[in-house]
């Protein structure tokens, strides 16, 4: 597990002024925007991102799609849409693992090296953050395992406190 933990880290701060392969962002079905990381992503990306994410057919919740990157320090967006916190008797818990599974292969379908993630679900889905980040580092950290790309993956949280969660968490898995 060490050396599978070094190529996860953990980074406080705004994920679209990541200059990574892919950023992924926690989107809605609709794929047209919203508030939270979403409308960040989209009003850095610039206009020209929702017009390709019309062209998408919207997206299931647990799945993923691609774009470009547009003006973003980042090639490529991941679009993935997380599960609404509905007490955890929803397969929520499946879905959101769902999340990290195909923004990661998609992301190594097109050779990213970084790919960074927000707290999926965490903000405006309800999803209890302590649950959320088990399953995204133990998510991550089995994908990783058994591939080669992405070669490293940065937990990016937009409080100190979620990060502080997020470190501890990976450290716990490292340990394991
Ligand atoms: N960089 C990194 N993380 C961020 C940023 C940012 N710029 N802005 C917010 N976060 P949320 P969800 C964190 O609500 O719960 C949208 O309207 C935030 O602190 O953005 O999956 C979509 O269109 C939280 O920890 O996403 C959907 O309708 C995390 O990102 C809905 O919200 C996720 O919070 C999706 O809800």
């Amino acid at each position: 597990m060490s050396e599978v933990g070094s190529r996860i880290s953990v980074h406080t701060g705004d994920i679209t002024k990541l200059a990574v392969d892919a950023i992924v962002n926690a989107a809605n079905s609709s794929l047209l925007g919203g508030g939270g990381v979403d409308g960040a992503i989209h009003r850095a990306a610039g206009p020209e991102l929702e017009v390709e994410c019309r062209m998408l057919n919207g997206c299931k919740t647990g799945d993923a799609k691609l774009t470009k990157g547009y003006r973003l320090p980042a090639r490529y967006i991941i679009h993935t849409v997380g599960p609404v916190w509905q007490g955890g008797g929803k397969g929520e818990a499946e879905l959101l693992a769902s999340c990290y599974r195909r923004s990661l292969e998609l992301a190594a379908g097109r050779e990213c090296r970084t790919v960074a993630f927000p707290a999926i679900s965490t903000g405006v889905y309800r999803y209890p953050k302590d649950e959320a980040t088990a399953i995204a580092v133990a998510t991550v950290d089995a994908f990783m395992e058994k591939n080669t790309a992405p070669e490293a993956v940065i937990f990016c949280c937009f409080d100190e406190q979620t990060a502080e969660l997020y470190r501890q968490v990976v450290a716990a898995h490292r340990g394991a």
